[in-house]
């Protein structure tokens, strides 16, 4: 399969189905190992300059917070977002809660917001999961508009690509066109208590494990399109109990239907970038239960909402 072409919808272009698709699971400041995850991939040279030609990548989100430089995250992404479109690729991104955190910290820094037994502060919740300050420092308006107009969710080759193991995306609408819409107008002029709940939203985890969990994913499928659901946002030693320096894939579950691609790269994981289809499917080799595991859950979650 050549991935040389020309742009989409020129003649000579690569249909758009046949140039190979990429997803990035949470990167969390840790540039340097996405950087080598996408060389190894051959998505970019050792400058960082696109080489993927026509190949669709796609970030899962949460480039920032618990790693050294998360804006340097968000400047590799938007380069190659530019890099990319050049050539008839693409590179594009989904919102994670960690990109609602760093929205809510930048715009409304130490607004109030409410938490089970009081109130506290964007800032000091984006402090508790991991925010660090040389990357507010370094975050500048046209990062935030850029990230304010990125999607939460897409359908690409049958694959429906969300950050978070939740069905939450459907509090925003019943279609992905409605749900992205629905979240970009809220980003478009944001006020503190729906970007504080959009947070809360995309913070929630673990639709997808436990006796019910292949039936949760089968309704949002069922609801929001494609076959197999594609997430990051819980690392999978959590889903797992798997030692992070061992996780060496994505992880597939619920009966087949869901694919983890969050190595837990913050915990001593991986950056996970996958080609799908996959080419071969990882085995959980872990004894551990799903039922257990899925209340493994506190990572990302402020001690009011535990
Ligand atoms: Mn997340």
């Amino acid at each position: 399969m050549s991935i040389a072409s020309g742009a989409p919808g020129t003649v000579g272009a690569v249909d758009v189905e046949d140039a190979p698709l990429y997803v990035v699971g949470d990167v969390h400041g840790h540039l340097d190992r996405l950087e080598a995850a996408l060389r190894d991939q051959g998505l970019i040279d050792d400058e960082g300059a696109w080489t993927g030609g026509a190949a669709r990548l796609w970030f899962l989100g949460d480039f920032t917070d618990r790693g050294p430089d998360g804006i340097g995250v968000v400047e590799l992404a938007m380069r190659l977002a530019e890099e990319a479109a050049e050539v008839g690729g693409s590179a594009r991104m989904l919102l994670g809660n960690h990109e609602i955190l760093l929205l809510g910290v930048y715009f409304f820094g130490d607004h109030p917001v409410p938490v089970a037994g009081g109130a506290t502060t964007f800032r000091e919740i984006w402090l508790r999961n991991g925010g660090l300050q040389w990357d507010l420092d370094r975050f500048t308006h046209a990062q935030a508009q850029w990230l304010a107009s990125q999607p939460v969710a897409a359908v690409v080759d049958g694959y429906l690509l969300i950050h978070s193991d939740s069905n939450a995306y459907l509090e925003y609408g019943s279609t992905i066109e409605d749900i992205d819409a629905e979240v970009a107008d809220l980003l478009r002029d944001p006020e503190p208590l729906p970007c504080w709940d959009l947070f809360r939203n995309l913070t929630r985890r673990g639709a997808f494990m436990g006796d019910s969990g292949a039936d949760a994913a089968a309704d949002l499928l069922g609801e929001l399109g494609g076959r197999h659901i594609v997430h990051g946002h819980t690392p999978i030693p959590y889903q797992t109990g798997e030692d992070p320096a061992t996780i060496s894939g994505p992880r597939v579950y619920a009966e087949g239907q869901v694919i983890n691609l969050d190595g837990g790269i913050y915990l001593g994981g991986p950056c996970l970038v996958a080609r799908l289809p996959l080419q071969e499917r990882r085995t959980v080799v872990s004894g551990a239960d799903d039922e257990t595991l899925a209340m493994v859950y506190d990572i990302d979650d402020d001690p009011a909402y535990g």
